[in-house]
């Protein structure tokens, strides 16, 4: 892990993917390690409050039935389900006061992969001056992938963390993080 202090500068923010039950051993998505992103995690937490760089979160919360799931012909197990236990974050991530929270995987018709995806969170990192994004949470194959894309597209930079990521597939994950590099982002251990 890069000293976490180190890494923030003025305009950026912390972007938290997705770092919830459902995702970490136990759950109903169950990533490897997922929950080994907390600690890592809340150190760049952390940093970012001692050096007032906001922190977004966000949050997979589907509704019953939603078009991801097996049952529904897609592609996932039952996970995430809104207000359930699952989907709440992680008990020991350090969730910031001030956090703000982006809920995606609400709509009935598609899945939102990225956190980006009709969530209006381009519009509100534009609005609060953001630059640059320093990302990490689950899953580092699917959404940190989308989620990491998307916010090059829209601009900004992206800083991935790798030590602060898991993927669904190993090598997925791989995949995922050159995808990434190719498009612009930054990926510091
Ligand atoms: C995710 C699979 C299904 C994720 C969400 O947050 O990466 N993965 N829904
Ligand atoms: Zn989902």
């Amino acid at each position: 892990m890069a000293e976490p202090e180190a890494i923030f500068t003025g305009n950026d923010c912390l972007l938290v993917i997705d770092v919830q039950n459902d995702f970490c051993p136990g759950g109903k998505l169950p990533i490897d390690e997922g929950d080994a992103v907390v600690p890592v995690l809340n150190r760049y937490i952390e940093a970012a409050i001692n050096k007032h760089v906001p922190v977004y979160l966000s949050r997979d919360f589907h509704p019953v039935g939603h078009v991801s799931f097996r049952d529904a012909g897609g592609q996932w197990p039952v996970h995430c389900l809104q207000d359930s236990d699952g989907a709440r974050f992680h008990p020991d991530l350090k969730v910031p006061e001030n956090g703000v929270i982006v809920t995606k995987g609400v709509r009935f018709d598609m899945d939102q992969n990225s956190a980006f995806d009709q969530t209006g969170l381009a519009y509100q990192l534009h609005n609060d001056g953001i630059q640059r994004l320093v990302v990490g949470g689950l899953a580092q194959d699917v959404c940190v992938l989308a989620t990491g894309l998307d916010g090059l597209k829209e601009g900004f930079e992206v800083t991935l963390l790798l030590s602060a990521t898991r993927p669904v597939i190993p090598e997925g994950g791989r995949d995922a993080v050159e995808k990434m590099k190719a498009e612009g982002a930054v990926v510091i251990p």
